[in-house]
Protein backbone atom coordinates (compact mmCIF):
# COMPACT_ATOMS: atom_id res chain seq x y z
CA UNK A 1 0.00 0.00 0.00
CA UNK A 2 3.18 2.07 0.08
CA UNK A 3 2.98 5.06 -2.35
CA UNK A 4 5.99 4.51 -4.33
CA UNK A 5 5.98 7.51 -5.55
CA UNK A 6 7.30 9.17 -2.53
CA UNK A 7 10.08 6.68 -2.17
CA UNK A 8 12.36 10.28 -3.06
CA UNK A 9 15.47 10.36 -1.10
CA UNK A 10 18.49 9.08 -2.54
CA UNK A 11 22.15 9.52 -0.62
CA UNK A 12 23.88 8.81 -4.32
CA UNK A 13 22.53 11.60 -5.86
CA UNK A 14 21.62 14.51 -3.20
CA UNK A 15 25.06 13.85 -1.18
CA UNK A 16 23.37 13.73 2.43
CA UNK A 17 23.90 11.32 5.17
CA UNK A 18 23.59 7.83 4.29
CA UNK A 19 20.02 6.84 5.69
CA UNK A 20 19.44 3.27 7.58
CA UNK A 21 18.09 0.74 5.38
CA UNK A 22 14.67 0.04 7.36
CA UNK A 23 12.24 -2.06 6.53
CA UNK A 24 8.33 -0.96 5.59
CA UNK A 25 6.82 1.76 3.58
CA UNK A 26 7.94 5.51 3.07
CA UNK A 27 4.77 6.82 3.14
CA UNK A 28 6.16 10.82 3.61
CA UNK A 29 9.38 12.00 2.45
CA UNK A 30 11.14 15.55 2.38
CA UNK A 31 14.23 14.90 3.56
CA UNK A 32 16.13 16.74 0.97
CA UNK A 33 17.23 20.48 0.34
CA UNK A 34 19.33 20.44 3.69
CA UNK A 35 20.12 23.67 4.60
CA UNK A 36 24.00 24.55 4.23
CA UNK A 37 23.79 28.61 5.03
CA UNK A 38 22.17 30.01 8.21
CA UNK A 39 19.68 29.23 9.95
CA UNK A 40 21.02 25.81 9.61
CA UNK A 41 18.94 24.58 11.94
CA UNK A 42 16.84 25.40 15.22
CA UNK A 43 16.13 24.01 18.70
CA UNK A 44 13.42 21.29 19.51
CA UNK A 45 14.17 20.08 22.75
CA UNK A 46 12.72 19.23 26.13
CA UNK A 47 15.64 20.49 28.97
CA UNK A 48 16.04 19.65 31.82
CA UNK A 49 13.44 20.88 34.66
CA UNK A 50 15.54 23.46 35.89
CA UNK A 51 15.55 25.34 32.65
CA UNK A 52 12.41 24.55 31.18
CA UNK A 53 11.98 27.92 30.40
CA UNK A 54 14.39 26.73 27.24
CA UNK A 55 12.37 23.96 26.37
CA UNK A 56 11.32 24.31 22.55
CA UNK A 57 9.61 22.76 19.63
CA UNK A 58 9.54 22.59 15.91
CA UNK A 59 6.94 21.36 13.85
CA UNK A 60 6.66 20.66 10.35
CA UNK A 61 3.20 19.56 8.23
CA UNK A 62 2.04 16.49 5.69
CA UNK A 63 -0.69 15.73 3.90
CA UNK A 64 -2.45 11.87 4.18
CA UNK A 65 -4.34 11.84 1.37
CA UNK A 66 -7.59 11.45 0.35
CA UNK A 67 -8.92 7.79 0.94
CA UNK A 68 -5.98 6.61 3.11
CA UNK A 69 -5.13 6.04 6.74
CA UNK A 70 -1.70 5.85 7.17
CA UNK A 71 -0.16 3.77 10.39
CA UNK A 72 3.19 5.72 11.29
CA UNK A 73 5.79 3.46 13.16
CA UNK A 74 9.01 5.70 12.44
CA UNK A 75 9.55 9.10 12.30
CA UNK A 76 13.42 10.33 11.02
CA UNK A 77 15.05 13.64 10.91
CA UNK A 78 18.09 15.36 10.13
CA UNK A 79 19.93 16.72 13.26
CA UNK A 80 22.67 17.76 15.37
CA UNK A 81 24.10 18.46 18.83
CA UNK A 82 26.26 21.55 19.56
CA UNK A 83 28.08 19.59 21.80
CA UNK A 84 28.16 15.48 22.83
CA UNK A 85 24.78 14.94 23.17
CA UNK A 86 23.52 12.59 23.43
CA UNK A 87 19.71 12.99 23.75
CA UNK A 88 18.05 10.67 26.00
CA UNK A 89 14.83 9.57 24.25
CA UNK A 90 12.79 11.67 21.73
CA UNK A 91 9.69 12.94 22.19
CA UNK A 92 6.76 12.28 19.02
CA UNK A 93 3.97 14.65 18.66
CA UNK A 94 1.40 14.75 15.63
CA UNK A 95 -1.57 17.73 16.25
CA UNK A 96 -4.49 18.71 13.10
CA UNK A 97 -3.65 21.55 11.30
CA UNK A 98 -4.90 24.40 13.03
CA UNK A 99 -6.23 28.10 12.64
CA UNK A 100 -3.22 30.16 10.52
CA UNK A 101 -2.11 26.80 9.14
CA UNK A 102 0.03 26.22 12.34
CA UNK A 103 -0.25 23.00 14.80
CA UNK A 104 -3.40 22.69 16.16
CA UNK A 105 -5.07 20.04 18.38
CA UNK A 106 -2.90 17.06 19.71
CA UNK A 107 -3.44 14.08 17.96
CA UNK A 108 -1.32 11.59 19.36
CA UNK A 109 1.85 12.06 21.68
CA UNK A 110 4.48 9.16 21.84
CA UNK A 111 6.95 10.49 24.84
CA UNK A 112 10.71 9.40 25.60
CA UNK A 113 10.83 7.05 22.24
CA UNK A 114 13.53 5.37 21.50
CA UNK A 115 15.88 6.18 18.47
CA UNK A 116 19.16 4.79 16.90
CA UNK A 117 21.31 7.15 15.24
CA UNK A 118 23.70 10.67 15.41
CA UNK A 119 22.58 12.95 12.81
CA UNK A 120 19.82 10.65 10.97
CA UNK A 121 17.79 10.07 13.92
CA UNK A 122 15.30 7.21 13.40
CA UNK A 123 12.69 7.25 16.26
CA UNK A 124 10.36 4.59 16.75
CA UNK A 125 6.77 4.67 18.06
CA UNK A 126 6.93 1.53 19.72
CA UNK A 127 2.85 2.15 19.72
CA UNK A 128 1.73 3.02 16.10
CA UNK A 129 0.10 6.04 15.43
CA UNK A 130 -3.06 5.65 13.17
CA UNK A 131 -3.85 8.98 10.93
CA UNK A 132 -6.86 9.19 8.62
CA UNK A 133 -6.90 11.30 5.52
CA UNK A 134 -6.13 14.99 6.45
CA UNK A 135 -3.69 17.55 6.74
CA UNK A 136 -1.42 17.37 10.18
CA UNK A 137 1.75 18.72 12.25
CA UNK A 138 4.36 16.67 13.24
CA UNK A 139 6.82 17.21 16.18
CA UNK A 140 10.21 15.71 16.91
CA UNK A 141 11.75 16.76 20.63
CA UNK A 142 14.68 15.86 22.02
CA UNK A 143 14.65 14.71 25.83
CA UNK A 144 18.01 15.87 26.83
CA UNK A 145 19.56 17.82 29.47
CA UNK A 146 21.80 20.95 28.45
CA UNK A 147 24.59 20.91 31.30
CA UNK A 148 25.76 17.90 30.83
CA UNK A 149 24.99 17.13 27.13
CA UNK A 150 24.42 20.54 25.09
CA UNK A 151 21.76 21.65 22.17
CA UNK A 152 19.66 19.14 20.10
CA UNK A 153 18.71 21.19 17.28
CA UNK A 154 16.91 19.91 13.92
CA UNK A 155 18.31 20.64 11.05
CA UNK A 156 16.38 23.38 8.48
CA UNK A 157 15.25 22.44 5.07
CA UNK A 158 15.44 25.27 2.12
CA UNK A 159 12.23 23.98 0.22
CA UNK A 160 8.74 24.68 1.46
CA UNK A 161 6.34 21.64 1.68
CA UNK A 162 3.01 22.64 2.23
CA UNK A 163 2.32 25.59 4.88
CA UNK A 164 5.54 26.90 6.52
CA UNK A 165 7.22 24.94 9.25
CA UNK A 166 6.73 26.27 12.81
CA UNK A 167 8.38 26.73 16.10
CA UNK A 168 7.50 27.56 19.63
CA UNK A 169 9.26 28.17 23.26
CA UNK A 170 6.54 29.40 25.51
CA UNK A 171 9.31 30.27 28.40
CA UNK A 172 10.76 32.68 25.84
CA UNK A 173 14.19 31.85 27.00
CA UNK A 174 16.05 32.44 23.18
CA UNK A 175 13.90 35.91 23.29
CA UNK A 176 12.43 35.80 20.62
CA UNK A 177 8.78 36.30 21.69
CA UNK A 178 7.58 32.63 20.12
CA UNK A 179 5.51 31.60 23.00
CA UNK A 180 2.88 30.37 20.83
CA UNK A 181 3.57 28.48 17.57
CA UNK A 182 4.46 30.77 14.94
CA UNK A 183 5.58 30.09 11.67
CA UNK A 184 9.19 30.73 11.01
CA UNK A 185 9.82 31.26 6.67
CA UNK A 186 12.05 33.57 5.87
CA UNK A 187 13.55 33.04 9.66
CA UNK A 188 13.96 29.60 10.69
CA UNK A 189 13.45 27.92 7.20
CA UNK A 190 11.18 25.05 6.87
CA UNK A 191 12.36 22.05 9.03
CA UNK A 192 14.60 19.87 7.21
CA UNK A 193 11.89 16.39 7.89
CA UNK A 194 11.91 13.00 7.24
CA UNK A 195 9.12 11.11 8.27
CA UNK A 196 9.72 7.54 7.28
CA UNK A 197 5.92 6.69 8.21
CA UNK A 198 6.11 2.70 8.05
CA UNK A 199 2.52 0.90 7.74
CA UNK A 200 2.37 -1.63 10.28
CA1 LIG B 1 11.67 20.43 30.12
CA1 LIG C 1 5.76 22.28 5.67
Amino acid sequence: MANSSELGFDPATTGGPTPTPTPGSVLYDQYDNFATEEPVNIPSQDFEEALDFFDSQAADDFIVPAGQTWQVTEVDVLGEYDASGPAESFHVFFYENGAGDLPGSLVASRLESPYTGSSDFLITLTQPVTLPEGHYWVSVQARQDVITSGFWLWHNRTVQSNASAAWQNPGNAFATGCIVWIQHAGFLSPVWLRSRHLYA
